[in-house]
């Protein structure tokens, strides 16, 4: 299976999307996690994408879209993945359209998380406690809710009129989160 996990920061994505990977197989592909990794190495990628994410803005298309062309041409992502992160602007719908294409295939479905507004501020500051990470501030974290709302929210309906969206109630336990995206998939 090939999909998408969408949903605000906050949402979920990363933990439910590292589940379900474990559970269909295929990749499990976070642009974040990348990027960070990238961070942490001090990797020329890396040394790019810093100042954006510090900000809580999306790093530059150009450099996202070719790194995950790169990943997806790796063999553990050919027959089944599970972006989780990407795309998140227009540009990026339209790169991951042309690189799936190249490879024959298409999406099989786009999981949206939806949680309330609140709920999503609450969940980053408590992992603002514990995660280091220079996006988890008060005043980046709202921000980059901002940066959601604006540009990556309008691609729910871009897969919406290609019926791909399978909206699911992201709050609660994760586990409870989990069953849900369980029971929503198609078999
Ligand atoms: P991401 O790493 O994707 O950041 P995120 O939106 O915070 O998602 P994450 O997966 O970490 O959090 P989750 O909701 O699972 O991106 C970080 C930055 O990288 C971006 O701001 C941008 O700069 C750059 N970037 C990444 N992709 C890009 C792209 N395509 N284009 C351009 N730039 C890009 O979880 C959040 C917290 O909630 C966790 O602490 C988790 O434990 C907790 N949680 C999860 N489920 C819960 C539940 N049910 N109940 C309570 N807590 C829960």
């Amino acid at each position: 299976m090939r999909l998408l996990i969408m949903g605000p920061p906050g949402a979920g994505k990363g933990t439910q999307a590292v589940a379900l990977a474990k559970r269909l197989g295929g990749a499990h592909i976070s642009t974040g996690d990348i990027f960070r990794a990238n961070v942490q190495e001090q990797t020329e990628l890396g040394q790019a994408a810093q100042r954006y994410m510090d900000a809580g803005e999306y790093v530059p298309n150009e450099i996202t879209n070719a790194m995950v062309e790169d990943r997806l041409g790796q063999a553990d992502a050919r027959e089944a993945f599970i972006l989780d992160g990407y795309p998140r602007t227009v540009d990026q719908v339209h790169t991951l359209d042309r690189i799936l294409d190249g490879f024959g295939t298409q999406l099989d479905g786009v999981l949206e998380l939806v949680v309330d507004p609140e709920e999503l501020i609450q969940r980053l500051l408590k992992r603002a406690e514990t995660s280091g990470r220079a996006d988890d501030t008060e005043d980046v974290i709202r921000h980059r809710q901002e940066v959601y709302t604006a540009e990556t929210r309008p691609l729910l309906a871009v897969y919406g009129e290609r019926g791909l969206v399978i909206e699911v109630d992201g709050m609660g336990e994760v586990d409870e989160v989990t069953r849900r995206i369980d029971a929503a998939l198609p078999s």
